[in-house]
């Protein structure tokens, strides 16, 4: 399997986070959508929508949006629940992520992380809405270990993502102390470094 990304993207490290932990084998092929690289010829042969990341499975076969790649690595493991009621439950989240959660708080560090831009000239319009997306996950995450559950889901990886990189886009997470011990539960799961994004 390939994987085409920017390791700076947390849309593009949901996968690396659920590859990694899954043990799966893979390349990774770093795409620089600053410099254009997902808009190539070939690059759009694999993705149309000119965005990362993209998944290339053995067989040539190609797999766009994150969370659609989120669901197809994960099936068959404890990361997706086997029941239907379960899979709805995760759905959920996947879907109020990038709805309601990755244009605010992910556009944001963007706008600050990528284009360098100063904290003051974020939109206010969208700092609303990324402080509400993390009042409501201290809100579910308040007496819950996960966001589905009682173990680490895909629902918890897709969310991850952003939600641990939300300083960079000028949010502040100290008041949300559900968010942060969840923060500090998946990283140990995973493995992940709390210092560092990767
Ligand atoms: N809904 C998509 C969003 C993907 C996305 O926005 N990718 C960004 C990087 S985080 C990108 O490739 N931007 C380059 C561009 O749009 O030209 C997903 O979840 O995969």
């Amino acid at each position: 399997m390939r994987i085409l990304g920017d390791l700076a993207s947390g849309n593009c490290l949901k996968v690396k986070y659920t590859a990694d932990h899954l043990g799966l084998s893979y390349t990774w092929s770093d795409i620089d959508i600053m410099k254009g690289e997902s808009r190539t010829e070939a690059f759009l042969a694999l993705n149309p929508m000119g965005q990362v990341p993209v998944v290339v499975l053995d067989d040539g076969r190609a797999i766009a949006q994150s969370n659609a790649i989120l669901q197809y690595l994960a099936e068959g493991t404890a990361l997706l629940p086997a029941d239907a009621y379960g899979r709805a439950k995760v759905a959920e989240w996947l879907f109020w992520e990038q709805y309601s959660h990755e244009p605010y708080v992910s556009v944001c560090r963007f706008h600050m992380y990528y284009r360098g831009e100063p904290k003051e000239t974020r939109e206010a319009w969208r700092v609303t809405r990324g402080e509400a997306a993390l009042d409501a996950m201290d809100s579910a995450l308040s007496g819950a270990a996960f966001l589905v559950g009682d173990s680490l889901t895909i629902a918890d990886i897709a969310l991850l993502a952003y939600t641990r990189l939300a300083t960079e886009g000028g949010f502040d997470l100290a008041a949300r102390p559900s968010v942060t011990a969840w923060i500090d539960r998946c990283e140990k799961v995973l493995r992940l470094d709390p210092a560092g994004a990767a």
